[in-house]
């Protein structure tokens, strides 16, 4: 049998489309926002040219306002619902003219990727020269969320829709379900024909997230009016502690690049408020970890999934909070019967370790959470979120998501969604290194 890292590479250069990635065949037959920068950190591993290209394609579908969206639909292909002629890029005035795309973006990764490739390089005055070809774009991606995504200027960036979030079904967005009675639309699903329903949401949780994608298009995606219209509001510590990472990035990075003194001095301000406000807003003490605020309803969604423990990663939480978060994780998630780190938390009743956000361990979040917990120098709960990963890819391959309970594992079958699935390889590679 071939060595696990043979396999993942194969996933990705067979995934690869010859400009980009896409994560999945047939579930997900375009190029994702997050899933591309996460992908790019695998390939700078074996094939550089390839991760710099992936990243490079990505930032040539960006807005003339510097926003990012989350899928480019570079073909056409009815394998995915809802497509380009449902999403119509094309109503926002500074809408790429050259790709269609979504009129969402996704976490934004890209800043921490091109760090993560440099650190790869082992040619790192090229990768420089390449990194300093496009890291304007990526400051200028940022400085569209600051602009445009804070409207009470607290240094927190909203997202308007749960895909943007990248955890799309989660528990945590059915309190928010609740404020909204969508219609029931009708369309033809095309993911529950490459997956087990059970493993996807639910029609009307879909019904929810085209009804916010119509309000939206009604207003051509004016950002305006999505934050005064939007019945989906949220600040989410995951996508904020992504965008944090990457400034502290673009830090790094301008600083090796050298000069750029007003983008450092920038990025430095919004990284002292951000923090800040991340602290004093996010942090739930009782829950001991970082929750969601629903900036619609105003109010707090007191949750925890493996999102809450993201901000490790962008070095977030104090030394006092980060001890307090491992407590909860390894307490309420890290119990003898549970591989880490299950996306919501196992011991709520709305825990559902098969389908998708509710549940299962995602290879993503897992990989964070590893570089989070060694950042801060918890290294025997990082080497088991390791040691853990590891095992759930190599006992049933390289799938989307995983079954969170050990007991589901002696058949090779606790793998679930899609399988060959592009950032589950890339990130095993890195993880392996
Ligand atoms: C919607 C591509 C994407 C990931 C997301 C994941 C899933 C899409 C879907 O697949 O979402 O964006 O149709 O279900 O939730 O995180 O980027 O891999």
């Amino acid at each position: 049998m071939k060595k696990l890292q043979e396999q993942a590479i194969e996933v990705l250069n067979n995934n690869w489309t010859g400009s980009f990635s896409i994560p999945c065949a047939n579930l997900y037959p375009f190029q994702w926002f997050w899933d591309s920068g996460l992908i790019a950190i695998g390939f700078a591993h074996f094939d550089m040219p390839k991760a710099e290209k992936e990243i490079e394609t990505l930032l040539d579908a960006q807005w003339e306002n510097g926003f990012i969206p989350h899928i480019i639909f570079h073909t056409e292909n009815d394998s995915y619902f809802p497509g380009a002629s449902f999403h119509r890029s094309d109503l926002h005035p500074l809408a790429s003219k050259k790709y269609k795309s979504t009129g969402m973006t996704q976490p934004p990764v890209t800043g921490f990727v091109l760090e993560e490739m440099y650190k790869i390089s082992n040619q790192k005055e090229a990768s420089l020269k390449y990194i300093a070809s496009v890291i304007d774009k990526v400051y200028f991606n940022h400085e569209y969320f600051y602009k445009n995504r804070d409207p009470q200027n607290e240094g927190l960036v909203y997202i308007y829709h749960n895909w943007e979030s990248g955890t799309d079904n989660s528990p945590i967005w059915d309190d928010i379900w609740e404020t909204m009675n969508p219609p029931e639309y009708t369309f033809e699903r095309r993911d529950t024909t490459h997956v087990d329903a059970a493993q996807r949401p639910s029609k009307r949780e879909y019904d929810h997230y085209l009804h916010i994608i119509e309000i939206a298009k009604e207003h051509n995606y004016s950002d305006e009016k999505i934050a005064e219209l939007s019945p989906f509001l949220v600040q989410d510590p995951l996508f904020n502690a992504m965008l944090i990472k990457s400034n502290e990035s673009l830090i790094t990075l301008y600083k090796l690049i050298g000069g750029n003194i007003d983008k450092i001095e920038q990025l430095k301000k919004w990284q002292e408020k951000s923090k800040e406000s991340f602290n004093n807003k996010l942090f739930d003490d009782e829950l001991g970890a970082y929750i969601h605020y629903d900036l619609r309803n105003e109010k707090p969604l007191r949750y925890l999934s493996s999102s809450s423990f993201s901000p490790l990663f962008a070095n977030i939480p104090t030394k006092e909070k980060a001890d307090k978060m491992i407590k909860v994780m390894i307490e309420k998630f890290g119990g003898e019967h549970q591989y880490l780190c299950a996306s919501f938390d196992p011991t709520s009743a709305l825990f559902n370790p098969k389908k998708y956000w509710r549940g299962p361990v995602w290879i993503n979040l897992n990989w964070m959470l590893f570089n989070g917990l060694n950042n801060y120098g918890y290294t025997d709960i990082a080497e088991r979120v390791k040691q853990d990963t590891i095992s759930l890819i190599k006992n049933n391959g390289f799938y989307e998501y995983f079954d969170s309970r050990k007991e589901m594992h002696t058949n090779g079958k606790a793998g679930y969604g899609g399988n060959n699935f592009s950032w589950s390889a890339a990130l095993l590679i890195d993880l392996l290194e």
